[in-house]
């Protein structure tokens, strides 16, 4: 692997980028540069490993128990990629894409490193974005002191930080479990842990527990949940969340079987599960469709996880939730279906090396659709009920605003949403509104999130500034386009 320090060192054009270098992207170079492709891996961190290996390389976090071995395990993964010939580019964003209009059929991606843009192309993407935590919008959650538990593991993993004072973890799914475990073992102070998994789920789930048995899931999420209630204050249950304070975090107040319950604390986790990213897949014009089993926006992809944009492909948990050891999977099997539409494969070939890779991802899905079915999130955290609870965060758009504009005004959908109370048109781009404005107007409607369609989204995908704009190197026709 050749790392890159500074945007100069990039070359013009790469027969493949990958956009991420979580285990979908790390195992997509590494494959690909196996297979004799010139590759460029992109990703904003400064170390490889995604969400879930996170910094593996240069965590700070010396006691290898308080991360667990799935963690350790990232290390082979990055040393696979190590050991290849692709190229690494840390620290970099990826900030559009697009047809590349002097090459067609080729992408011209935007890039950004150190304060300085690049626009490079590349003939076949990979985006291997991963995924984001579900928005949790509860009454007070943008006070100082309430977090998303997923905020708290960076720290830990990248930092070695923990909270101060008293925590409370709350919401459902197995990361929560996991966080929780990881940061009581890291010296974290955790008051209680408020599980918000609908006690109906277990029947919905029911049919998806003889795969859930069969798979590696079942072992090791029965560990997690038992040791949070052994050594935890755990309360089940939970189906209101308020998180109070003035000016910062004081108390989080919860009703469980009818009653309240206040807990004074000093930080508030919150976490309901996971969600495709689906930012930079629709930017780049790729078709979506509503999962309604995930409860979320799925890019629609082939066996190969090509999506609906020829040359671009979605893998990992981007293209689905699927967990670390799919994403490492699907990251090599999109790898391989790259290198065959390069023609560096013929199809008969790429068959025969991807099949066993195919049945490994077959057997690490397995028990996932038990998971998605057991920890949907209750409606009441999909919608908030409470008018007041601010719902776009960047504009401060609350969710009585949306159910108004949606009622009186008639407003159908998230894209006319944003152009009457601009919800979705901070710099997140909607990445922490867009699922709970779409819940909101489904709800408000009588429709489904499927009927009630997404955020169409533009690049820049990330924020970047109006001096790294200005300086990427201008064509004839794009001085003469605005110089009179
Ligand atoms: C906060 C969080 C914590 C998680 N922790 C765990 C865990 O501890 N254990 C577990 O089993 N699962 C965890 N997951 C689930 C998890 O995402 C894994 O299933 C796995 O990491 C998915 O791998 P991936 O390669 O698809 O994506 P990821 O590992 O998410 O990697 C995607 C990478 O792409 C980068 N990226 C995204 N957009 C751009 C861009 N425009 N430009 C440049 N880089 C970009 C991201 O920064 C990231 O490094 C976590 C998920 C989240 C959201």
């Amino acid at each position: 692997m050749t790392p890159i320090a500074s945007i100069e060192q990039l070359a013009e054009s790469y027969d493949l980028v990958i956009v991420g270098a979580g285990p979908a992207g790390l195992s997509a170079a590494a494959r690909a540069a196996e297979l004799g492709l010139s590759v460029l891996l992109a990703d904003e961190n400064p170390a490889p490993g995604g969400q879930i290996y996170r910094a593996v390389t240069t965590t700070p976090v010396r006691n290898r128990a308080i991360l667990g071995d799935d963690y350790w395990r990232g290390a082979d993964i990055v040393g696979r990629f190590e050991r290849s010939q692709a190229t690494y580019a840390p620290r970099c964003t990826v900030w559009s894409i697009g047809p590349d209009e002097t090459a067609p059929g080729t992408f011209e991606l935007g890039l950004s490193l150190d304060g300085k843009a690049r626009i490079i192309s590349a003939r076949q993407v990979i985006l291997a974005t991963g995924a984001q935590e579900r928005p949790f919008p509860i009454p007070g959650w943008t006070l100082p002191g309430v977090m998303t538990a997923g905020a708290a593991q960076i720290a830990l993993k990248s930092a070695g930080a923990i909270p101060s004072g008293r925590t409370v973890i709350a919401g459902c799914g197995p990361l929560l479990y996991l966080l929780a475990g990881q940061l009581a073992a890291a010296g974290c102070q955790i008051a209680a842990v408020l599980d918000t998994t609908q006690k109906g789920n277990w029947s919905k789930a029911l049919g998806a527990i003889p795969d859930f048995l069969r798979s590696p899931y079942f072992a090791k999420g029965l560990k997690l949940m038992l040791a949070a209630r052994r050594k935890l204050r755990f309360v089940a249950g939970v189906t209101s969340l308020t998180a109070t304070g003035g000016g910062k975090l004081a108390t989080v107040q919860f009703e469980q079987n009818g009653r309240t319950g206040t807990i004074a604390c000093d930080t508030l986790l919150l976490h309901q599960g996971v969600i495709p990213s689906v930012n930079f897949s629709n930017a780049a014009g790729c078709a979506h469709d509503f999962d309604a089993e995930q409860h979320a926006w799925v890019p629609r992809v082939d066996a190969w996880f090509a999506s609906t944009v020829p040359g671009i492909a979605i893998a990992g948990d981007g293209a689905g939730i699927g967990g670390a050891e799919s994403a490492a999977l699907r990251g090599e099997i999109a790898a391989f279906g790259a290198a065959s539409r390069l023609g560096k494969l013929n199809e008969a070939e790429r068959d025969r090396q991807a099949g066993p890779v195919r049945a490994e991802l077959e057997k690490k899905l397995r028990g996932r659709r038990f998971l998605d079915l057991l920890y949907k999130p209750a409606p009441q955290f999909l919608a908030p009920p409470k008018d007041e609870t601010i719902v776009c965060r960047c504009e401060e758009v609350t969710a009585g605003q949306i159910r108004d504009a949606a009622k009186r005004l008639g407003v159908t959908g998230p894209n006319q949403m944003k152009a009457f109370l601009r919800c979705g048109m901070g710099p997140c781009q909607g990445r922490l509104c867009g699922p709970t404005v779409v819940e909101l107007i489904a709800e408000t409607r009588g429709a489904t999130p499927a009927e009630t369609g997404y955020y169409r989204l533009r690049p820049p995908i990330k924020p970047v500034t109006l001096a790294e704009l200005a300086a990427l190197p201008q064509t004839e026709a794009s001085v003469t386009a605005v110089v009179r």
